[in-house]
C-alpha cells in the first residue's frame, strides 16, 4: 500500500496540508486536491490564497521538473487535471465577489497552444473583479479573436500563450487588427510564462501581465483612463 493511502488529509496542520498538496498536484491526485482544497476554505482560508499558495506553486514545482525532463506530458497532464479539479471549486467563490461591473474582456490561446490554465485563471480573477469574461478557450487563430471581437464589442482583448513557438502568433492578431483600422479600439493585454513586457511593447499590445493578479490591476486602470478619455472629449 502506497503512503498516500495512510495521510489523513484534515489530521494536517495548516503548513502540512499545503505542502501536501503540492506532492498531490505533482502526482496528479485529483480526489486529494479537492479534498484538499476544501479543507483549506472551511479552515477560513481565502479562495485566493487556496489557489495561489497550494495550486498555483504546485503546478510551479511540476514545471520546474517538467523542464527538467524528470516529468513527461502524460504526468503533466494529470497535474494539469487536478489542478483544474480545485479551480472549479474555487471558480464561484472567486467570481461571486460583487465587485460593481468595470467592462468585458475576450481572451482565448493563440493558434498552435493548447495551454489554458493560465488563461483560465485570468478569465476567473477577471469576473471576480466586475468584468464579463468571454473565453475562446484554446489554439485560436486570428479569424476567432476578430469574430468575437465585432460580436462582443469588448474593453479587453486577452491574449495568452506558453510556447516561445506560438507566442509570435500574437503579433499577427494585433497586426491584423491594425490593418482593419480597429486595434485602437480596444485595449489588448497579453501574458504567459515566456513572455514578458519588452515582447509585449514589440509586438504592439497595450501591457503584459506577469499573473491574473496584475491582469486585473492592469485591466481596471486602463479602463479607467478610458473612461477619462471618453469624458475628457464629452
Ligand atoms: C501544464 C503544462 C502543460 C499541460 C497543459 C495543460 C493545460 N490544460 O493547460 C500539457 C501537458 C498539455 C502541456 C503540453 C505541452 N507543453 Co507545457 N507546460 C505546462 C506547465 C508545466 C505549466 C503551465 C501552467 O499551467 N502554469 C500555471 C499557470 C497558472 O501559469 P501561467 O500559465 O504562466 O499563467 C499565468 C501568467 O502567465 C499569466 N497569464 C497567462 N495567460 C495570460 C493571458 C493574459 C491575457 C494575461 C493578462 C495574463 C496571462 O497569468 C496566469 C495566472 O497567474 C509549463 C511550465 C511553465 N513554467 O509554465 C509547461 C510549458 C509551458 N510546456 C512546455 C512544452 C514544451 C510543452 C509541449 C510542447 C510538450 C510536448 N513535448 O508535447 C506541449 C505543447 C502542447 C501545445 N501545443 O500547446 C514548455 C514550453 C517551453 C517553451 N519555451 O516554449 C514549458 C515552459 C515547460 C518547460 N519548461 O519545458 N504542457
Amino acid at each position: 500500500m502506497a503512503d498516500e493511502d495512510d495521510i489523513i488529509l484534515n489530521d494536517l496542520s495548516d503548513e502540512e496540508l499545503v505542502q501536501q498538496m503540492h506532492d498531490d498536484l505533482y502526482d496528479g491526485m485529483k480526489e486529494e486536491i479537492i479534498e484538499g482544497t476544501n479543507i483549506l476554505l472551511a479552515r477560513g482560508w481565502t479562495p485566493y490564497d487556496v489557489l495561489t499558495q497550494a495550486l498555483v506553486e504546485g503546478m510551479r514545482i511540476v514545471g520546474i521538473d517538467f523542464r527538467d525532463g524528470i516529468l513527461f506530458v502524460p504526468e503533466v497532464l494529470l497535474s494539469a487535471n487536478a489542478m483544474k479539479a480545485g479551480m472549479f471549486i474555487l471558480r464561484p467563490l472567486l467570481i461571486a465577489t460583487g465587485a460593481p461591473k468595470q467592462g468585458k474582456m475576450v481572451i482565448g490561446t493563440v493558434k498552435g497552444d493548447i495551454h489554458d490554465i493560465g488563461k483560465n485563471l485570468v478569465g476567473m480573477m477577471m469576473e471576480g473583479a466586475g468584468f464579463d469574461v468571454i473565453d475562446l478557450g484554446i489554439n485560436n487563430p486570428v479569424e476567432n479573436y476578430l469574430e468575437a471581437i465585432e460580436r462582443e464589442k469588448p474593453d479587453i482583448l486577452g491574449m495568452s500563450a506558453l510556447l516561445t513557438t506560438t507566442m509570435p502568433y500574437m503579433k499577427v492578431v494585433i497586426d491584423t487588427m491594425k490593418e482593419k483600422g480597429m486595434r485602437d479600439d480596444y485595449i489588448v493585454l497579453v501574458g504567459g510564462a515566456p513572455l514578458n513586457e519588452e515582447f509585449g511593447k514589440a509586438v504592439g499590445a497595450d501591457a503584459y501581465c506577469r499573473d491574473a493578479a496584475v491582469a486585473v490591476e492592469t485591466a481596471k486602470d486602463f479602463i479607467a483612463r478610458k473612461h477619462n478619455r471618453l469624458a475628457g472629449r464629452a
